[in-house]
């Protein structure tokens, strides 16, 4: 019997500074109504999807910063679309700012949680690779200050036995670095989820601009073949207070191959029926790890 996952990759257009978290949550609402029209187990969300992408501001109120927080999950504002996705019998990949007080000690993370059907909380990945810088730098268009607001996870790169699969979580520059695919490959992982908000313009690399949709697919399409996973990536899109960010929604096979690729830079469901098995015979083959890789060569990739 094969184990089929059908997935929708809820791509969100821009988020103004002014859009409440309420607001936002009706459009998350929205996408999972479609979703479960379309037959969906599971939806993933953006990175950072309940507000603006605000570490493209320098703020030195911190006060303003823990604004864009979540102090609590699922918290007042958030509720409602754990209760709406429960009655909708449907799992979802959320990003968002965490803030949590641990040992007396307040910490901050770009968190992502995995919720499975029945509204539990199963899985929380907190983001190790904080692209930018951590001081304001005023010569940029926009900052990039995800070093600033955020810690770096401290929880690994998990994979949790989840929807009848093993699923693991990323978050947007993750993507970018094949470490994090492969010790989730070393984990048997099945499908990869992630959210990202990407700009266009990457001011230390202007020529790298135009390669932006490219590099995007590239690093996950690669990621996913590598070790025979499913990946979705889900990008938060379009012109964002005035900062214009990538779209390239997509749901990626094992193979390599991307199954379905949102088309415009705005709310946009895209769906594709996911066979959890696909992965199986490069597992068995090109990448059978127990039979083809060579630790004892990779020492230099584990030295800082
Ligand atoms: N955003 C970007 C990303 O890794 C970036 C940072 C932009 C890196 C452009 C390289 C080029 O997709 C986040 N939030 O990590």
């Amino acid at each position: 019997m094969p184990r089929i996952l059908t997935v929708g990759a809820a791509q969100l257009g821009p988020i103004a500074l002014t859009e409440t978290r309420a607001q936002v949550v009706e459009r998350l609402i929205a996408h999972l109504r479609e979703a479960a029209g379309r037959g969906c187990d599971l939806v993933v969300f953006p990175e950072l999807a309940l507000t603006t992408f605000f570490p493209r501001w320098f703020m030195d109120d911190q006060a303003k910063v823990d604004s864009f927080f979540e102090h609590e999950m699922p918290g007042p504002d958030t509720q409602p679309l754990f209760a709406e996705a429960k009655r909708l019998r449907l799992a979802f990949y959320l990003g968002y700012a965490e803030l949590t007080v641990e040992k007396g000690q307040t910490r901050r993370f770009n968190t992502s949680v995995l919720v499975d059907k029945q509204g539990a909380i199963l899985g929380k990945y907190r983001k190790i690779h904080l692209p930018g810088h951590a001081e304001n730098e005023p010569w940029r268009a926009f900052q990039h200050l995800e070093k600033r607001y955020f810690e770096t996870g401290d929880l690994g790169f998990p994979v949790f036995d989840a929807l009848g699969g093993r699923i693991g979580m990323c978050i947007c520059n993750d993507r970018r670095w094949p470490e994090t695919y492969r010790v989730m490959g070393l984990q048997d992982v099945e499908m990869v989820l992630l959210g990202y908000n990407t700009p266009v313009h990457n001011p230390p690399a202007p020529e790298h601009d135009r390669l932006g949709w490219f590099h995007n697919q590239l690093v996950m399409q690669a990621g996913a073949y590598q070790n025979a996973t499913w990946v979705v990536g889900v990008a938060k899109a379009g012109n964002e207070e005035g900062v214009p960010m990538i779209g390239g929604t997509q749901i990626i096979a094992p193979t390599g191959e991307s199954v379905a690729v949102a088309v415009t830079e705005e709310d946009e469901l895209i769906t594709a029926a996911c066979d959890l098995d696909l992965g199986k015979s490069y597992k068995q083959s090109v990448f059978d790890f127990a039979r083809h890789r060579e630790p004892a060569h990779y020492r230099l990739i584990i030295e800082s």
